[in-house]
């Protein structure tokens, strides 16, 4: 009930906001009705059920008597098909409806009314007993004239009764103006900053003079002030700045506030607690992210849930996983690893850079001369296999290790030694849907030149990494990373294929030579050898200026690499030079940090915000990071920390992107089983998920309906619809947890 409130109340303000600001429609234009007999005067034709629903007309109204005991939304469905839908159109979508008993979800659509049944717009009101009326308004990405208006009403274990009245798609209405609701204009990192940190805020003015600023105490007294530094007009953002700087306060307090220009900030910390929590939940998330075992309630309050692919129905199980038609004739045991993300598929390209980021965060704790090894040791997430005297990041990242093993295609096989690139359902399934509930067919699809050097990379780290904990491991893997690295020399040139992204993501890469030199490098940084040193040396990607605006992420493991160069003892020819250019990379980032009125280190070209941009930004930071951790110069440090001030809130929408950490954060990633706004029983993402954040190209139909002509940061929106800028992944989690591991060193 609670929940549902917090769902609809910003389309009731926007509708208040529509009713009063804008006239209906433009004049001339015309509201044109898509739906017959919404209204059920004389009967139910055209309207359609599934055949487990009895439907009929009672006093004006379609009423269902829905059965309990299926599994999913779709599995009951009162409809009607032959809509018509015009691309870039505008609707009003609306219905009355009743539920009874009382906290069943209708699951309403607008989508296409056969095969692959997309969905352009849908809603998951909980019903009343006593009924309401529902309007949205979304625009139609297609055009069809076999579109579909849906009701939804399976996944109950109970049997209840359905009704509904007044059922309208009107065309041709006056999109309504989507205005995200930012707060107070003074932004700051609403988590916290350290004590002896840099202290940075942005306000959003229409003032061109310097103003006064006052850091408040949680009791209203003033402890420090000052006077703002006005910045003109942000690109990133489109806004009139100035900025704060408040960093010669250095005592520690709780709920202080920045007051200036009339507006108080929300209240935040100076502090290093939260960055040890953070540091802990960021990396936990991958706990609840495991294929192939039951998540505890123990281990994680709230997130318990079965095994998913084991096979148990209506699971077709990870265990003996055939492949896509015509690629091979075998099958594999890939069962355990990561889901990728809000989807249930297993990637070994993106698996590799999340492995390849844990890992790191780790190697860095024991090489950094402020690394804490024992910070992320045994017995620190509270995992199953936590008290095996392991460091528990170990455990964690070995879970995607062991799978990303099995990856490998066998001996004996034409393709022997590389790695598939992918495994996941044969179709794209639907919201929410728990790993253990998903009833596709699981496929293998084939072996690539990149996914065979992510799992070299990987494997060949982990060799060095386990070896004091468990030899026989560290053996196997460094054996399955140099028959990888040898298949790939075998087999250079073999790319996923753009078009292979149904029921998963394409992960297609067709530059590996960046791949071929993070492969090499921790080869050689393990082994010492010859062969892998003169492949680095030889390799252009080596000197290569490779620190620009989108440095680091699952197609670009250049960085992987020389960071892991520039800061892993090794006697590699010209480290110095290698360290030099982790430098020369940071000192550019700065550069940026200190243009941007918003302080990240992420100036993309033309203002295009990147598809999980967030982590773009978070690794471009882990890059003055290890400048810092190689120079130990002051600024590096300084300049790192900083950016953790946009990722928690310092930035034009006054959101933190992170669940749980903040007054006002992000908790409605897009995921299947994180499905709380659409099905209260479901919990949200748990704390320390960091959804994607703007993105310009805004993919997905729900942003396309609020955001289009977004200017940078404000292509995002926290809702589960929105998979293009609110998804969370193991890749972008793995950014975090490395900068917040930095940040709690820092304190
Ligand atoms: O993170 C990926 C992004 O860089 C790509 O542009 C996008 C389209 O190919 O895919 C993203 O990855 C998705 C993956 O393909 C499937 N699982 C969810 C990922 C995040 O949206």
């Amino acid at each position: 009930m609670k929940r549902r409130k917090t769902a609809l109340l910003p389309l009731t303000a926007l509708l208040a906001a529509a009713l009063t600001a804008l006239p209906a429609a433009p004049a001339g234009a015309d509201e044109v009705e898509q739906v017959r007999n919404g209204t059920f005067d004389t009967g139910t034709d055209p309207w359609w059920t599934t055949s487990n629903v009895t439907a009929g007309a009672t006093d004006g109204r379609l009423c269902a008597d829905v059965p309990g005991g299926t599994a999913n939304r779709w599995d009951a469905i009162v409809g009607q098909n032959d809509i018509a839908l015009v691309e870039g159109e505008s609707y009003r979508f609306s219905f009355t409806a009743t539920g009874s008993p009382q906290g069943h979800v209708v699951r309403a659509i607008v989508g296409l009314a056969v095969s692959p049944y997309d969905t352009y717009y849908e809603v998951s009101p909980e019903l009343s007993v006593s009924g309401n009326t529902y309007t949205y308004t979304f625009t139609s990405p297609v055009d069809t004239a076999q579109g579909q208006v849906g009701f939804q009403l399976g996944g109950s274990a109970d049997a209840w009764r359905f009704c509904l009245d007044d059922v309208s798609l009107l065309g041709g209405v006056t999109p309504e103006p989507y205005e995200p609701d930012t707060g107070p204009r003074v932004r700051v990192n609403q988590v916290g900053y350290l004590p002896s940190g840099p202290k940075n805020a942005t306000l959003v003015t229409d003032a061109t003079e310097r103003l006064p600023w006052q850091l408040r105490n949680s009791g209203g007294g003033v402890v420090a002030h000052g006077w703002t530094v006005p910045r003109g007009v942000d690109a990133s953002s489109g806004q009139n700045v100035h900025t704060i700087d408040f960093g010669a306060y250095r005592k520690g307090g709780e709920g202080l506030t920045l007051a200036v220009d009339g507006e108080t900030s929300r209240p935040f910390d100076i502090g290093a607690g939260a960055y040890e929590r953070l540091r802990l939940d960021s990396l936990k998330y991958y706990y609840t992210q495991r294929s192939g075992i039951e998540i505890r309630d123990d281990l994680r309050p709230g997130y318990a849930r079965p095994a998913g692919h084991v096979g148990v129905a209506p699971n077709q199980g990870d265990g003996d996983v055939p492949c896509q038609p015509g690629v091979c004739d075998y099958t594999l045991d890939v069962s355990g690893g990561w889901y990728d993300a809000g989807d249930h598929g297993k990637y070994v390209v993106n698996g590799g850079i999340s492995t390849w980021e844990l890992l790191s965060t780790y190697e860095r704790a024991l090489h950094a001369r402020t690394g804490r090894p024992a910070k992320l040791g045994d017995r620190t997430l509270a995992l199953p296999e936590s008290g095996n005297k392991v460091p528990d990041v170990l455990d964690e990242a070995r879970w995607e290790l062991e799978f990303l093993l099995k990856m490998q295609v066998p001996d004996g096989q034409p393709l022997a030694g590389m790695a598939h690139h992918k495994i996941h359902d044969e179709q794209w399934t639907g919201l929410p849907l728990l790993p253990s509930d998903d009833p596709q067919k699981r496929e293998l699809h084939p072996p690539t030149t990149a996914a065979t050097l992510n799992l070299a990379a990987t494997a060949a780290q982990a060799a060095r990494l386990y070896r004091p904990y468990d030899r026989a491991f560290a053996d196997r893997a460094l054996t399955a990373a140099r028959k990888a690295w040898a298949a790939a020399e075998a087999h250079p040139d073999v790319y996923a294929s753009e078009s292979d992204g149904i029921g998963g993501g394409t992960y297609a890469d067709n530059d590996v030579t960046d791949e071929f030199y993070w492969a090499a490098a921790e080869l050689y940084l393990t082994t010492g050898e010859k062969q892998y040193q003169e492949r680095i040396l030889a390799s252009p990607v080596h000197t290569a200026d490779i620190f620009g605006p989108l440095g680091l992420d699952w197609a670009r493991t250049a960085a992987a690499a020389r960071l892991d160069l520039a800061t892993v003892p090794s006697r590699l020819p010209g480290r110095d030079a290698v360290r030099r250019s982790v430098l020369k990379g940071a000192d550019r980032y700065l550069t940026t940090l200190r243009s941007q009125p918003y302080g990240m280190p992420y100036a993309p070209e033309g203002n295009r915000y990147d598809w999980g941009s967030n982590a773009q930004v978070l690794n471009n930071a882990v890059v003055l990071a290890s400048a810092y951790d190689i120079s130990g110069a002051a600024k590096y440090r300084d300049g790192a920390v900083e950016t953790m001030d946009y990722v928690l809130g310092r930035n034009a929408l006054n959101i933190s992107y992170v669940t749980g950490y903040g007054e006002v954060a992000a908790h409605n990633q897009h995921s299947r089983w994180y499905a709380h706004q659409l099905d209260p029983q479901l919990p949200n993402p748990p704390a320390g998920t960091l959804a994607g954040g703007p993105n310009s190209g805004i993919q997905d139909p729900y942003a396309q309906s609020l955001l289009q002509g977004c200017t940078g940061q404000f292509c995002y929106i926290d809702d589960i619809q929105s998979w293009s800028t609110n998804e969370h992944t193991i890749n972008w989690n793995a950014a975090l947890a490395r900068l917040a591991s930095f940040v709690a060193d820092q304190a």
